[in-house]
């Protein structure tokens, strides 16, 4: 699985109407959509989603955001998919994101930054099953 990655354009990226600019970007940097969807995020599937922070002090905010509105999780395929779409998207905190990346472009600040990328194979492979079903993969995706 390491030519896949999970996108996610995040609650602020859909209500700033940014979803057609932002998979411009993505399928212009090589990236071949390979599943999509649009829904809003419970609570507990966002506090599933993002475990890994739990203890941390922006965890509450951090749900609060992703499940604001609806998001637009994507599964992507390119030869070293994670590695090319982290640069793509530019640091988590848009000051200090490269010029031309999704964040420096869109993103507000570190907390509200507009898309999610997968930091890992591994966790690819768990992300995408967060939000595709093997079922679904299969029989609407042909994965
Ligand atoms: P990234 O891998 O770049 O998405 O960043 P992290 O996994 O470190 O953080 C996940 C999300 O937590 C960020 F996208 C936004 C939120 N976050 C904050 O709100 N404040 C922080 O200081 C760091 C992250």
């Amino acid at each position: 699985m390491s030519n896949r990655t999970l996108a996610i354009i995040k609650p602020d990226g859909v209500r700033k109407n940014l979803i057609g600019q932002i998979i411009t970007k993505i399928t212009d940097a090589g990236f071949k959509i390979k599943a999509i969807k649009m829904l809003k995020l419970t609570k507990d599937s966002a506090g599933g989603f993002y475990e890994v922070h739990k203890e941390r002090a922006f965890f509450n905010d951090l749900i609060e955001y992703m499940t604001s509105g609806p998001c637009v999780p994507i599964a992507l395929e390119k030869e070293n998919a994670v590695a090319d779409f982290r640069k793509l998207i530019g640091a988590t905190d848009p000051l200090q994101a490269e010029e031309g990346t999704i964040r420096k472009l869109y993103a507000a600040n570190k907390a509200e930054n507009v898309i999610h990328g997968s930091d890992s194979d591994e966790n690819a492979a768990i992300e995408i099953a967060h939000f595709f079903s093997r079922k679904e993969l299969l029989e609407n995706f042909g994965l």
